[in-house]
């Protein structure tokens, strides 16, 4: 528990969590990989290198993602959910954990897994700054322990990218923008052994990486430009439509190519602070407990996967491929009306490596039988209403959102993290023709049978 990197003891396992009614934390597996790594994966021979492109449905232009290799793995262990939740318990006392649960679909981790509630909070101390350089190294040397061969994929950009030639083939059709202020920041990292002064721990160096965009400028920031490069770097990257992997998208958005080559210059940044600031010699007291802090963070993100994986029932879905046998009259009727053009429901609530917005699949490359099956459940967002229920379509939050009659509704929440969101679905707004929703209506009303 050193002072600025204290993190909560989650390397016990099965302790339960201080509150009442906590849960019991889930054992974490293979622990052995946060101190000698990963050995590399079978596809490292024969995946392409570079990144991958990714046209989104809706049209516009190719977004820049990892290879499909990459985003398997990352699926099946579980990597976006455990990203977002990484991000989300550093908001449980500071307020901010419910937005970026909420999308997930996820229990609530605060109530739930206290022990897993850092003190230090997302951006309120450099504390949080030292455990965002951790993490995100961690999981960058995971990546390059499965791919050694692609490594270099997961190297950040060498220095500040100021024009196109630095950047990817697919984004360099024009120069970055950046303002006098991103660049007299970014001036800073790249030459940080020359501003050692400005940072007084690696934390501060952390936090003024991250955070600065909405939060307390700290008092040894005075002299620094105060920007946040972080969120500078995903803004300039990010292209809007492409949300199914989105640079913008925290729920996925470490599948994204540029990520990590942002990820990787912040990291790099940090190293060569660390290299001036003499903390990386051999048997010195610094580089072990670097070492320990690092473990530390390998060590909860193995526990918050596990979490993810017992409660997989909320989560991703990944055990359901598509049947190409199914019939009945949600998969011929019913479920088509969720993937048109106009109503496109699954580009948000899409299964597995999407993450299903709220919890909910209406779509993409999943079998009707386990579409169906989730569609009988707790809403989330729709208060008292459950998604569907049988025989009443104005009982059934689905049909409600869809026909842009939720706001009327009367929803009422007693969770904070699952508020009542009335909106109307779409986002777009009410795409579901009067036909559409008359076959959806009718079909609950029969009972909402397969
Ligand atoms: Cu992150």
């Amino acid at each position: 528990m050193a002072g600025g990197g204290g993190m909560p003891s989650v390397g016990g396992g099965g302790a339960a969590g201080s509150g009442g009614g906590a849960k019991a934390l889930p054992e974490p597996k293979n622990l052995d990989h946060c101190l000698y790594g990963y050995p590399a994966h079978e596809t490292d021979k024969t995946m392409k290198s570079g990144p991958a492109l990714y046209t989104p449905k809706s049209g516009g232009q190719p977004d820049t993602i990892l290879q499909p290799e990459v985003l398997q793995w990352m699926e099946e262990n579980r990597w976006t959910g455990a990203h977002v939740v990484w991000h989300a318990v550093r908001g449980c006392t500071s307020g901010t954990a419910g937005g970026l649960l909420g999308p997930l679909g996820f229990p609530n981790i605060c109530r739930d897994y206290p022990v897993l509630v850092p003190t230090d909070q997302n951006c309120r101390s450099a504390g949080d700054g030292y455990q965002f350089l951790l993490f995100h190294r961690h999981m960058i040397q995971v990546l390059k322990q499965l791919w050694p061969s692609h490594a270099a994929d997961f190297d950040g950009f060498p220095k500040f990218p100021t024009t196109k030639e630095e950047l990817p083939a697919v984004w360099n059709e024009k120069d970055p923008t950046w303002s006098q202020t991103i660049l007299d920041a970014a001036a800073i990292g790249d030459n940080i052994e020359q501003h050692l002064d400005k940072f007084p721990s690696e934390g501060a160096l952390g936090y003024w990486l991250q955070c600065p965009v909405g939060s307390q400028k700290p008092s040894w920031a005075a002299d620094v430009p105060y920007i946040g490069l972080h969120f500078n770097l995903h803004d300039q990257w990010s292209r809007g439509a492409s949300s199914d992997h989105g640079l913008n998208n925290g729920q996925v958005n470490i599948t994204n190519y540029m990520f990590w080559k942002l990820h990787g210059w912040i990291d790099n940044v940090w190293e060569k602070y660390r290299v001036a600031k003499g903390l990386t010699k051999e048997g010195s007291p610094e580089l072990a407990k670097y070492r320990q802090d690092l473990a530390a963070q390998c060590r909860e993100m193995d526990i918050e996967i596990e979490i993810l994986k017992q409660n997989a029932g909320e989560g991703p879905m990944l055990d359901c491929p598509p049947d190409v046998d199914e019939t009945g009259d949600f998969h011929t009727k019913v479920r088509p009306l969720f993937e048109t053009d106009a109503n496109h429901c699954s580009s948000c609530h899409g299964p597995a490596q999407t993450s299903p917005y709220a919890g909910l699949t209406l779509g993409g490359s999943v079998s009707s039988k386990c579409v169906l099956e989730r569609l009988k459940r707790e809403s989330i967002g729709g208060g008292q209403y459950k998604l569907i229920e049988p025989g009443d379509p104005m009982k059934s939050w689905l049909y409600l959102k869809a026909a842009g009659l939720a706001e009327g509704a009367g929803c009422t929440s007693s969770d904070p993290n699952k508020p009542c969101n009335s909106a109307t679905m779409p986002p777009s707004g009410k795409t579901f023709t009067d036909a559409e929703l008359k076959i959806l209506s009718d079909w609950i009303t029969a009972g909402a049978n397969p």
